[in-house]
């Protein structure tokens, strides 16, 4: 046990090393320039007199102004926004039985990991609260070599098929007369696409809810999306479907909250996630794995190769395996966040593909974007690139090789090197390739397989509760009431109506236009070349699940009560009662939630007891949308709160946005909404402390936390 404990930290360390090849912020060096010449002056150039021009000689100049010229490097052509953690992945149980992946053997072992989540469609200075997908892309530093495990936030794609990937990006990206809109799907080029191909309907359900706005990066799910293989040593494959499962539980905002947070503060998932783990709050999530034996590959109404379905956790309940902690910020962004370099390629013995169509076209995609991203096919010599396992072949110079190959050989078979870098057996962990047989023809062509196109879509429609339904009804009416064109409007309220007639009609209202009769059919578009025999037919196949729970946010088993790193905002100005607000800290505190004073103005502000008190952020500064809950303590500031209007707008936003408002008396709220109300003094998630008894008021406040919302302030719709 000694020595895996040891193992596992070697391997922790190596990585951390590696890293800190050239880490700069060192305390006691001295500038020099690019050579190692030491520099004296660094404030002003070298001039001909004291007023004269400055003189082409002047090397440092040159030197300093020339790297700046060149520091910017292409951003990703998606995925672009990202922000990342160093962390560990550790096996809870061995899975030799289905695997010989080596991390996933030895509960010792941890596997130091890099994570990068990201949104897909917004540039690299776009807001995080963008309504998409998020990446959540996962490098393994394991001892066989890096694994990726690059997925998303949602567990299936738009396309089933990679040719359509360059069309799908152009149509969400900005438009190209204007550039615009910057990180937005609700614009015609996107619906226009989107309404053409019925195969995107089941991803456009997720994306249209609260899935694609989540309160923070360390609240999300995430998912492999393709079916991918585990081999065992007697290579024997499993069909596996990858799950991280959040351990504060999966949570959104609102689309309302979305657009305002994106003006206050459009690094609020950035500084979420950094600033946890700087206060030790290190985000964990669980591994869950569905495991399907090869001889079920057929036996589902879906096809286990196409991206566009899931498989029900009721059909094949999700087995957790393991955990993720992310434990370390990186030490620089562009370094570390910006060059790492995923490829679902990277695998490790015991994990291998499928012929899922999307799948095969991103394992050609990802090298061929480094190599123009990051200029070089020596990417991988970057430290965060580099494997921690031993690494050796003939592949030789290019663009800033960083290695000093030694010796004549760069070749095999060689002699003259002794044979060396040698061939490794497969017992010795030489990878190879799972031994399916294929025998076919040459087609381009879709499987029939693959032309439900609804009956998933439906699956996630009638799984959400009525509030998540009217949650995806609004996003639909705003995105497709932004558009100019009709025509995909009434097209997209056709497709709708295949997955549900009132979610349709609900839509339809909503953009003052009427559901067609009978939907468009979708003419030679996405068919593949077979469009010309119209064979492709989309159709509707019945599913055994009628009614999935994990695929609700607010049914789902995962959804966790905790409050533990939710932010309550406490409002106050001079005269606040301090014993309040300590009672209120204290018990926030030890339930793992933050509390921030919110005053008129930064500095202190004195309490009614006497005392100064500080002020973390002033009304100018922080609104309701960045935080979880709201505390108004009593005291001498009723008057001064009354007045105020960014107090009170504080209030009624928080109201509207269903979070949970705590007040020490009721008269507190007289100006707000909340007063205005019939049935004011019983409305859930309210709670005053003069009501209550005193001991009471903390718990039931921390309580009503933990519901996190208060839907029923909705209305209708
Ligand atoms: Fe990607 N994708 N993708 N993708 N993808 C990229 O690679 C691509 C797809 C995903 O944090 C690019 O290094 C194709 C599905 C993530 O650095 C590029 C297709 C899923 C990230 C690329 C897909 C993903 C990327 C751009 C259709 C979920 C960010 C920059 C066949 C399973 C990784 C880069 C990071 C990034 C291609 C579809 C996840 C261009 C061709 C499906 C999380 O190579």
């Amino acid at each position: 046990m000694k020595n895996v404990k040891k193992h596992a930290q070697d391997s922790e360390n190596r990585k951390q090393q590696d890293l800190k090849v050239n880490k700069s912020d060192a305390t006691d060096q001295m500038m020099t320039t690019d050579q190692g010449l030491k520099i004296n002056d660094d404030t002003n150039s070298l001039k001909a007199g004291e007023r004269g021009p400055s003189l082409l000689e002047d090397f440092i100049l040159r030197e300093k102004i020339t790297h700046f010229d060149h520091e910017r490097i292409p951003e990703r052509i998606v995925h672009a926004r990202g922000s990342a953690a160093h962390g560990y992945f550790q096996v809870y149980e061995s899975m030799e039985k289905y695997t010989k992946a080596g991390f996933l053997q030895d509960p010792g072992l941890k596997t130091p990991v890099f994570t990068r989540f990201s949104t897909v469609a917004g540039s690299r200075g776009s807001t995080d609260l963008a309504r998409d997908i998020r990446g959540f892309a996962v490098k393994f530093y394991t001892e066989q070599g890096n694994y990726d495990l690059v997925g998303n936030n949602v567990p299936v794609f738009f396309i089933q098929d990679a040719i359509k990937f360059p069309d799908l990006i152009h149509a969400v990206k900005p438009e190209p007369n204007n550039e615009m809109p910057q990180a937005a799907s609700a614009h015609d080029t996107f619906w226009d696409f989107i309404s053409l191909m019925p195969e995107t309907m089941h991803t456009i359900m997720w994306v249209m809810s609260d899935r694609a706005i989540p309160r923070s990066l360390r609240m999300m799910e995430g998912f492999g999306v393709h079916t991918f293989r585990f081999i065992n040593a007697k290579n024997e494959s499993h069909f596996v479907k990858f799950h991280w499962k959040p351990k504060l539980g999966t949570h959104a905002v609102v689309w309302d909250e979305a657009q305002k947070i994106s003006g206050k503060n459009s690094d609020f998932h950035r500084q979420d996630l950094w600033e946890a783990i700087e206060n030790g709050n290190f985000p964990e999530w669980e591994l869950g794995v569905q495991i399907i034996p090869e001889a079920d590959e057929h036996k589902f109404e879906f096809d286990l190769l196409d991206p566009t379905k899931i498989v029900p956790e009721e059909l094949v309940p999700v087995t957790i395996i393991g955990k993720m902690v992310l434990n370390r910020n990186p030490d620089n962004f562009f370094a570390e966040t910006e060059q790492v370099a995923f490829h679902p390629g990277h695998i490790v013995p015991g994990i291998d593909f499928t012929n899922d169509p999307l799948l095969q076209g991103r394992l050609f995609s990802y090298t061929d974007t480094q190599l123009s991203r990051l200029g070089s096919p020596n990417f991988h010599e970057i430290p965060i690139n580099r494997t921690i396992a031993p690494m050796f072949n003939n592949q030789r110079d290019g663009h800033m090789r960083q290695e000093i190959n030694v010796g004549r050989g760069s070749y095999h078979p060689n002699s003259l090197g002794g044979g060396c870098p040698f061939q490794a057996k497969i017992d010795e962990g030489g990878f190879t390739s799972f031994n399916e047989r294929i025998d076919a023809h040459k087609v381009r062509d879709r499987s029939e397989s693959f032309s439900d196109h609804f009956s998933q879509a439906t699956l996630f429609f009638n799984s959400q509760t009525q509030v998540e339904k009217n949650h995806i009804i609004k996003a639909l009416r705003f995105e497709l009431g932004k558009l100019e064109t009709i025509a995909i409007k009434t097209r997209m309220l056709g497709l709708l109506s295949q997955i549900d007639k009132t979610l349709a009609d609900k839509v339809a209202q909503g953009l003052g236009l009427k559901v067609p009769s009978s939907p468009e059919k979708p003419i030679n578009h996405g068919v593949g070349a077979n469009a010309d025999k119209q064979k492709y037919e989309p159709k509707k196949v019945t599913q055994s699940v009628k009614s999935s729970d994990a695929l609700s946010m607010i049914k789902n088993k995962t959804l966790s009560k905790t409050i533990a790193t939710r932010q309550v905002a406490f409002l106050c100005s001079e005269g606040v009662h301090q014993a309040s607000i300590n009672a209120m800290k204290t018990a926030l505190e030890k339930a793992g939630a933050t509390a921030k004073v919110i005053a008129p103005h930064l500095g202190t502000i004195k309490t009614s007891e006497g005392n100064e008190l500080a002020v973390d952020q002033s009304f100018l500064i922080a609104a309701s949308v960045l935080f979880d809950a709201v505390y108004i303590p009593g005291g001498k500031n009723a008057g001064f709160l009354n007045s105020n209007a960014e107090a009170i707008e504080f209030i009624n936003e928080a109201y509207k946005h269903c979070k949970v408002i705590g007040a020490d008396e009721f008269e507190i709220l007289a100006k707000t909404h909340i007063y205005d109300k019939e049935d004011k003094n019983e409305e859930e998630g309210i709670i005053i402390n003069s009501k209550t008894n005193d001991k009471n008021f903390t718990k039931e406040f921390i309580d009503a936390m933990g519901n996190h919302r208060f839907w029923n302030r909705e209305a209708e719709l």
